[in-house]
């Protein structure tokens, strides 16, 4: 098969395929009991990302165990910043936290976009190796944060809070933020290059914070996004995933990119409606369904996402955000069934 059959390729093209594509957001990770197996031998969670091996490992579980139609690199959008010198450290139970946070314009002023051959190495390895291991079977995603939402991260210094900081500091130094962004436009972008270079078949940017900026999307966020894949090797399809803002899905989809994945938040008919038909829509199936329906529930929910953007191509299936720690596989098993059952996706 070559690498453009790909379903996940088609549907990312809007062309038709036999049947939906799909994958899981964060479909690698705590809630597989070999991905903790795998962790434990790592020893943390940076040296299991940083060791191109075990990284590929943990890139093909979940491919093993179940039916998906693409494998993304295991890594993690924090990458970029530790790269800068921000001393990243993750604790298990505690997410991601960083020693130097960015807190004034000299903090700013003194960053450097990495140079990704260098600097992450050991994701464009994973990459490579990581293809070479698919040899050919799904299609391999790479991907990084968006501008706005690593900026994020730099300024507050740790994830899981209310993110009141980087907010106020994107009211109060409206300039260094820009600066920032105009940094971390330029780092994404030659960090996801350099994973198409290396192999990567789709790109995927991660915007989980957007939605923090209300009226001020556009401006911190969407704007640093379309700048990144304005210089963006174009050969590879690229998808925005796009959190929390609903409001702005016209503009996402006039952003350049090729899909946009949506949250649960957002009915499939409609968003279609809203962007038209030349770009792909992936997702949206709450993750927490997957924690609480039975089998009856599980497969209602499934159809109906497939069912609210029906029968015309473009649509990836997926989760409408990261899958949930305590997700039983089962279910996972269970969901994917129920999208292979569905009615084929007409021609
Ligand atoms: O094992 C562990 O305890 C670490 C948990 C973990 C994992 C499994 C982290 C720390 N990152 C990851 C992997 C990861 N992160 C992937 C792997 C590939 C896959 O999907 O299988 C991806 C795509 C990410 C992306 C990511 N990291 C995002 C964007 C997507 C999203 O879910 O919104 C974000 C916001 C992060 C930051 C981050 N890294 C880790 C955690 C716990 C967090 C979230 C912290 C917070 O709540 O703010």
């Amino acid at each position: 098969m070559t690498a453009t059959d790909h379903l996940l390729l088609r549907a990312l093209r809007c062309r038709p395929t036999e049947r939906t594509p799909a994958w899981i957001m964060r479909q690698a990770g705590r809630y597989l009991p070999e991905y903790r197996a795998l962790r434990r031998r790592a020893g943390d969670f940076l040296n299991l990302c940083k060791t191109p091996e075990l990284a590929v490992e943990a890139t093909l579980q979940p491919l093993r165990r179940f039916p998906l139609d693409a494998a993304i690199i295991f890594s993690d959008i924090l990458t970029i910043p530790d790269a800068m010198g921000l001393g990243l450290r993750i604790e298990e139970g505690e997410g991601p936290r960083f020693a130097k946070p960015l807190r004034r314009d000299a903090d700013i002023r003194a960053l450097r976009a990495p140079d990704p051959e260098r600097d992450l190495r050991y994701v464009l390895d994973a990459v490579q190796l990581a293809r070479r291991e698919l040899n050919g079977g799904a299609p391999l995603i790479g991907f990084a944060g968006s501008p706005w939402t690593l900026a994020v991260y730099m300024v507050e210094g740790a994830g899981g809070g209310e993110f009141a900081r980087s907010l106020q500091f994107a009211r109060e130094q409206p300039q260094s933020m820009r600066r920032l962004l105009r940094l971390l436009a330029a780092s994404v972008r030659e960090y996801l290059n350099a994973q198409i270079a290396h192999g990567a078949e789709v790109v995927m940017v991660f915007d989980t914070w957007g939605g923090l900026l209300g009226g001020d999307y556009e401006e911190f966020s969407l704007d640093h996004i379309a700048a990144v894949i304005a210089k963006l090797d174009r050969t590879v399809p690229v998808i925005v995933f796009a959190k929390g803002v609903a409001a702005h899905l016209e503009s996402i989809a006039a952003c350049g990119c090729d899909a946009i994945g949506v949250d649960a938040t957002v009915d499939l008919a409609e968003a279609r409606r809203r962007v038209g038909r030349g770009i792909a829509l992936q997702g949206n199936l709450a993750p927490e369904i997957l924690l609480r329906a039975n089998a009856v529930e599980l497969e209602s929910a499934v159809q109906a996402v497939l069912a609210s953007h029906g029968d015309r191509p473009g649509h990836i299936f997926n989760l409408g955000h990261g899958i949930l720690p305590a997700t039983d596989p089962e279910m996972v098993q269970k969901m994917l069934d129920a999208v292979r059952r569905t009615m084929p996706t007409a021609a």
